[in-house]
Parts: C-alpha cells; structure tokens; sequence
C-alpha cells in the first residue's frame, strides 16, 4: 500500500465525514452563498481544523469562486492546498544523534498509546535495518513493564526493565548504559502516564530525563508528546503543560482511525509551533506512519 492510500485508511472516517458533507452543500448550492459557507464552516470546524485552518480554508474558496465562477471552483483542491500550505511540506524526520545511541523518550498522559507508539517506533527503526533498544521505564504499573515486555517478544526487540515500583531513572540510566555498551542506534524509553497538572509526577519526568543526560550527553535527543486525536482540542492543553515542564521536539498523534475529528492534527501543530513526526492509525507495528504533510492533506480531502 502506497502512503497516500495508508493514509487515506487510517483517517478514513474523517475523510469521508468531510467528503460527504462537502459533495452534499456544493451539489446543492454551486454559487456559494452565506449559508453554504457557513454549513461548510461548521463541517469543517466538525473535523477539528480549528478556528483559524477554517477561517484560512474559508477565505481561499471565497477568492477562488470570485475569479474561477462555480465552473473552476473545486472546494477539495483548495481545502488540501491550504492544509498543505499551513503544515509545511517538508517531513520532519526522528533526529539521529551524531554518535552514540539515539535516546527517544516518549512522555504523555494515561492511556494516549505510549507503550504501544514506543513499540512500534522500535518495529520502524528495525525495518529501517538499524538496531534498537526499549526501556520499561513506566515501573508504577506491573502491567505495563509485561505489555512492553510481550512487544518485545514480538519484535524480538530486547527491553531493559526493573522491578515493579523501581525508580524509574535508575531504570533509565541502566538503559541507556546497555544501549552505549551495545551500540545501539536507538533507544526508545516507555514513560509512566502522568497527568500534566500534577507537579510531583512532572518533576520525577525531569528526574528521569536529568539522569539520563548524565549517562549520555545530549539525552534523550528527542522527547516525543504523545497525544490521542480522539481527546480532540484537550490534546492542546496537555501539550503545553508538558512542553513546560520537559521542552518536547515534537508530538505523535495516535489513533487517527478511531475518530471523524482528524483535522486535530492541523490545529495542533500550527497552534503548537512543534512537528508532527508520527501518527498513528491503528493497532498493529505497521500502522505508527512517519508524518507526511502532502500525503495528510491529500488523504483529509479526498473526494470518495
Ligand atoms: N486504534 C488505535 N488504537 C491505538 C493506537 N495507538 C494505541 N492504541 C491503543 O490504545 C490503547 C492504549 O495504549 P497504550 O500504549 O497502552 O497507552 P499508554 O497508557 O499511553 O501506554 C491500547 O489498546 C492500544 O492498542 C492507534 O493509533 N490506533
Ligand atoms: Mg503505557
């Protein structure tokens, strides 16, 4: 499957949300008058552009049908340009450290798909023919450490790991330790879900990241925010409260095919200012895609 149709799967039920509203209100009023761009305002707001895509998108159609008439107007074309414009076309690639083991720590609240995103980012790399490294670094759940454990199995994907209740920077510290001693490209650390506006979990975030930078200079190289599309705009919140307390270099957004309000993506990253560098679109290894603006927008705005 080409990316465009991965896409295209993965935000599925967005697409064709956007799609079937957007076919449904230009059949029926071609010229575009105030209340069709209005009912396409709210479909558009409906998928989660944010106030400012929308107005953006809005605004485009409106000069396009004062030049071009019905005749040249295409709603989809505009949409997917502007969406394009606004996301930026280049990729932002997960950053490679210059030498020694690339250290990827990946942070959120409970239940974004940490663990599993963690994984996956291990099943990419090891398809990219690189070597790699997982840590249990989320030691107040004893089930998280066997969920981490059970990928590994999977992916025959080593996973250093403490105990149930140990310190999870000492966790850290050893795992970063067995990456240098291996060579490791890369070593992805499974973070414990902590809720944003809790001081104490945060400074124990700090803690982990502090104690890994001691080990290794310049760790971690990226730290990964973590976010569920199908929380839609309270995704902003949690970001800029951990972007606070440990400085994110981008975000994931996961579970992309479980909502009609992937338009979140957008606003995330333009209200944000940090790249998008992966999504997610479902639950197996495969489905943890590398951020392709172009490939996005043409996905959100296909027509069927
Ligand atoms: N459909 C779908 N489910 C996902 C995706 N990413 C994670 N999940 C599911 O979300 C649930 C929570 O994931 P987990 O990794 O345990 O979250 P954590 O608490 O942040 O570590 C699991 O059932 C995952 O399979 C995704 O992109 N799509
Ligand atoms: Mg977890």
């Amino acid at each position: 499957m080409g990316l465009f149709d991965k896409f295209k799967a993965g935000l599925q039920k967005t697409q064709s949300k956007l799609a079937h509203e957007i076919k449904r209100i230009v059949t029926r009023s071609p010229r575009l008058p105030a209340e069709a761009l209005e009912e396409l305002e709210a479909a558009l707001i409906s998928a989660d552009l944010g106030i400012d895509m929308t107005a953006q998108i809005l605004e485009a159609v409106r000069k396009s049908y004062e030049s071009q008439g019905t005749s040249g107007l295409d709603v989809f074309a505009v949409a997917e340009r502007e969406v394009e414009a606004s996301l930026g076309s280049a990729r932002v690639e997960l950053l490679r450290a210059p030498n020694g083991p690339t250290v990827v720590s990946v942070v959120g609240v409970n239940g974004t798909g940490k663990t599993t995103t963690a994984a996956k980012l291990a099943h990419l790399i090891q398809s990219r023919g690189q070597t790699v490294l997982l840590a249990a670094c989320d030691t107040f759940r004893a089930a998280a450490i066997e969920q981490l454990k059970h990928w590994g199995q999977r992916l025959k994907v080593d996973v250093v790991a403490g105990a149930y209740g140990a310190d999870a920077a000492s966790v850290g510290h050893d795992a970063v330790a067995a990456a240098q001693a291996r060579k490791s490209d890369y070593l992805f650390v499974d973070t414990a879900g902590r809720l944003h506006t809790k001081h104490n979990l945060m400074q124990e975030l700090q803690k982990l990241h502090r104690v890994m930078g001691k080990q290794l200079t310049g760790a971690p190289h990226e730290v990964l925010l973590v976010i569920d599309a199908t929380t839609g705009m309270n995704a902003l919140n949690q970001a800029r409260e951990f972007n606070k307390a440990v400085p994110l270099s981008g975000l994931i957004v996961t579970k992309l095919d479980g909502t009609s309000k992937g338009g979140m993506v957008v606003a995330v990253q333009r209200e944000l200012g940090l790249p998008v560098k992966f999504i997610g679109l479902g639950e197996q290894p495969d489905d943890l895609q590398p951020f392709d603006p172009k490939a996005f927008a043409q996905a959100l705005f296909a027509r069927q």
